[in-house]
């Protein structure tokens, strides 16, 4: 039998057995030091305190997500902000790479630690700088086998990464002792609130999180969040650049069914779904993650019949999925209709599995969604996005740093209206 192989990596993988049953992360190098030995959730052991960490960083997410109203307001004002710095560089050629950050990042303060920072801030400013620091030292060696972070780490990278993981942390602790002293227990304003008055409410016990976990759940939370999405929009304009009428597709269903006159909210998304569609299909074809995070057997088992001894490291091959013939039609072409029905319904096919499955699915995938489905709408209302003139259209083969990104590009952003 062959595979479709992932670019990045040399392993290949059956569709059928690629969703892993036996989780636990083994121990690996450079995310010790970024996360306190794994008191976080991405690299942290499966375990009765793990389990309990995971719940309550889920429930956290659950109460400013879509049902409060508060993300929706948070994502579209920082949409805003990002608008009017893409207006200022109109008809200009820019790299939309460090607006694009700016804007998710803003995103994670304000929902982590209701902070709202200005473009020139300086703590905003060390945020963004301590955070490319990590991503800059985790990816310098380009994926080596698995993970970038697998690689024995030169010296000079490992201090780097450990100052900016030493500036992170401080800032982080600063903000969570000046929550514990505001705190309203009962009236949560932010995650960390929320984390907080989870972690005080804990029974004493050993499979309780501590201040540390809160700590690097937070840090966490701009890490994945971060990088991940600003990734997967940059991938959704290089696309519309190679695809123009599809663009133009997702202006006239914006024009028709939210108009100019206001911001589009997470309510019209049942009627944009060539929107959806577009999204759904940058995230099959260049998934930001396409061998997922390493997974580990945690007892002697089998997998689509093949045996998988205990402390096998199981890795999904994502890549492979979204790209198997068998399940989708000419799979390295670009057709958002793939995630459309007869009737222009949206449909999810059981092959699409950007935020993995199972215990240790992405979990801050409804946040995801609500962002990439504001900031693209917003995105897609206002402006229409061109090739320079005399610049290539971007290149899509992609490169793996901390995650899958395209190479950068330039772009010409035009106002609509
Ligand atoms: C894990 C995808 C955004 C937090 C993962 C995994 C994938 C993924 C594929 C690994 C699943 C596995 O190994 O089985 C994505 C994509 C995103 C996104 C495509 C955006 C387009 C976010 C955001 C957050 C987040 C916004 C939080 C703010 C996490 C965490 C884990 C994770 C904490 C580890 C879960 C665990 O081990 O239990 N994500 N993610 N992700 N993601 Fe995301
Ligand atoms: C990104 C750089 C941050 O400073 C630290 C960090 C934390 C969590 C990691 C993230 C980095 C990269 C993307 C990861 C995420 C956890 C889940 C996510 C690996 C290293 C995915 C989807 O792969």
């Amino acid at each position: 039998m062959s595979f479709p192989l992932c670019p990045f990596t040399d392993s290949r993988s059956n569709a059928a057995v690629n969703i892993q049953l036996f989780i636990l992360m083994p121990d690996l190098g450079a995310e010790d030091v970024l996360t306190q030995g794994g008191k976080d959730i991405a690299f942290a052991d499966y375990s009765p305190l793990w389990k309990n960490h995971r719940r309550l960083v889920h429930n956290s997410f659950t109460l400013f997500g879509e049902g409060s109203g508060k993300l929706q307001t948070i994502v579209q004002e920082a949409a805003e902000d990002l608008c009017e710095e893409l207006r200022s560089c109109s008809g200009q050629s820019s790299d939309l790479s460090p607006v694009l950050m700016r804007a998710v990042t803003n995103v994670i303060c304000r929902l982590v630690f209701s902070s709202s920072y200005q473009r020139n801030d300086p703590e905003f400013l060390t945020v963004m700088d301590y955070n490319d620091g990590i991503v800059q030292t985790i990816a310098r060696g380009g994926l080596v086998d698995i993970f970038p972070w697998l690689r024995i780490f030169p010296n000079k990278d490992l201090k780097k990464l450990k100052q900016c993981v030493s500036v992170r942390d401080q800032l982080l602790h600063r903000k969570l002792l000046e929550h514990k002293m505001t705190l309203t227990p009962g009236e949560p304003r932010d995650l960390l609130d929320a984390l907080l008055i989870g972690q005080m409410k804990g029974s004493g016990g050993e499979d309780d999180i501590t201040e540390d976990h809160v700590l690097m759940t937070a840090a966490e939370a701009f890490g994945a969040g971060v990088e991940t999405t600003s990734t997967t929009l940059l991938w959704t304009i290089a696309f519309l650049l190679h695809h123009p009428q599809v663009q133009e597709r997702v202006h006239s269903e914006l024009d028709e069914c939210v108009g100019q006159a206001r911001a589009p909210s997470l309510s019209d998304r049942s009627r944009l779904p060539l929107l959806d569609a577009v999204l759904c299909e940058v995230m099959r074809i260049r998934p930001v993650s396409p061998i997922l995070i390493p997974h580990v057997a945690m007892q002697d088992t089998s997998l689509g019949g093949h045996s998988v001894p205990k402390g096998t490291r199981v890795l999904v091959n994502m890549w492979a999925i979204h790209h198997d013939p068998k399940h989708w039609d000419e799979p390295e072409q670009f057709r958002p209709e793939r995630f459309l029905d007869a009737s222009g319904r949206r449909v999810t096919p059981s092959s699409f599995l950007p935020f993995g499955a199972g215990p240790r699915v992405c979990v801050g995938e409804s946040l995801a969604r609500i962002e990439l489905f504001l900031f693209a709408s917003r995105l897609l209302q206002r402006f229409h996005f061109s090739v320079p003139p005399g610049a290539s259209l971007p290149e899509l083969q992609g490169r793996f740093g901390v995650v899958l990104q395209p190479q950068s590009y330039s772009v010409t952003v035009t106002p609509r209206h």
